[in-house]
């Protein structure tokens, strides 16, 4: 039986996400490994999808049963969360006011012109620059908005960045792990490690909660993309232990399940190493999967140095999860204009 049984859904996604063979990085990577891909890039037609609209369709029908009015909640400038959040806002009706803050020091011109932002403003959703710097815990700015939106006669519905630090905000990836658990089925093997990039917490902790049903919590190894670590592994650990409360999972979660490599966020949030365009343009050239310089090409940049160092024993099958996140491209055009 699921564990999410108890739990309203509303579906924003297509369904189960892919899980794709990347032969051609195995191959190139030459570390007897096998590596796959689990598509969530792909996993909606709401404004190019993301990790965000598994984590969302919890929320909306507690927003839906509040009979809210106004979707708010928070993000940098290039923010993926919030674009997903005004694209479910647009879908149900309702409206969306966004703070975005300054978290990447970044300066490519049209960095608040382009990508996700431009995208939000064409949904519809109002926008708040604030300049602020990066923290992926409760914000002021996000609570002056929410007050603001009360003052002028809405109801808000109060959705914190990343939607992490939110009662259901674990759940979605609690299904992540059961839904691979039934592609595991058919296909005729388990994946031996899960490779996720980590920033305010929700993913990784939701598939701690979801992999400790089969006893696999330690091997979800999430990649630090904040450069925070002590306060994003503290965050994950209390989503993940509030979560499995919340499910009923049955057994505590403790600061040993919480795996988060801390050597790929450098030199900052939101600022591509050389090592990280390396790995974005290695997986773009051998498989033709794009991944994005704030999140997913760094956990990209983990995977293949993890892989290359010997982390993972010969013979095992690694599941690196895509969350999304390459709208953000755009706002690193001068970067990338040689490809
Ligand atoms: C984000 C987050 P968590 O925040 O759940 O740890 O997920 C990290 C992550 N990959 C991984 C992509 C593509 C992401 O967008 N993005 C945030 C955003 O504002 O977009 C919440 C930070």
């Amino acid at each position: 039986m699921s564990l999410l049984s108890e739990f309203d859904r509303y579906p924003l996604t297509f369904g189960p996400t892919p899980i794709e063979p990347l032969a051609r990085l195995s191959a190139h990577l030459d570390a007897g490994i096998e590596i796959f891909a689990k598509r969530e890039d792909c996993n909606s037609g709401l404004a190019f999808g993301g990790n965000k609209l598994r984590k969302l369709e919890y929320l909306v029908p507690d927003a839906l049963g509040k009979n809210c009015d106004t979707l708010v909640t928070i993000g940098g400038v290039q923010s993926n969360h919030t674009r997903q959040v005004a694209a479910v806002a647009a879908k149900l009706g309702m409206k969306c006011r966004l703070v975005q803050e300054s978290w990447v020091p970044f300066n490519d011109a049209v960095y608040d012109r382009v990508g996700n932002i431009l995208m939000s403003r064409v949904m519809g959703a109002k926008i708040e620059l604030v300049d602020e710097g990066f923290d992926v815990g409760i914000r002021e700015s996000w609570e002056r908005a929410l007050e603001d939106v009360r003052r002028k006669g809405g109801r808000p519905y109060a959705i914190p960045a990343g939607a992490s630090v939110h009662p259901l905000g674990g759940l979605g990836y609690v299904g992540f792990a059961e839904e691979v658990r039934a592609q595991e089925a058919e296909l005729g093997f388990r994946f031996d490690y899960i490779v996720v990039c980590t920033v305010t917490g929700s993913t990784h902790a939701g598939m701690v909660v979801g992999f400790a049903a089969d006893g696999r919590e330690r091997r979800v190894i999430g990649i630090d993309a904040s450069g925070t670590p002590e306060q994003v592994a503290a965050q994950v650990l209390d989503i993940a232990c509030s979560t499995a409360e919340r499910i009923g999972l049955g057994r505590d979660i403790g600061p040993d399940d919480i795996v988060l490599k801390t050597d790929y966020a450098y030199p900052a949030y939101g600022v591509p190493s050389e090592e990280t365009n390396d790995a974005i343009r290695l997986c773009a050239r051998l498989e033709g999967m794009m991944t994005d310089p704030v999140y997913e090409g760094k956990s990209m940049q983990g995977l293949i140095d993890l892989a290359k160092t010997g982390f993972f024993p010969a013979g095992s099958r690694v599941l690196y999860a895509h969350l999304g996140g390459v709208p953000a491209i755009n706002g690193y055009s001068y970067l990338y204009r040689n490809g």
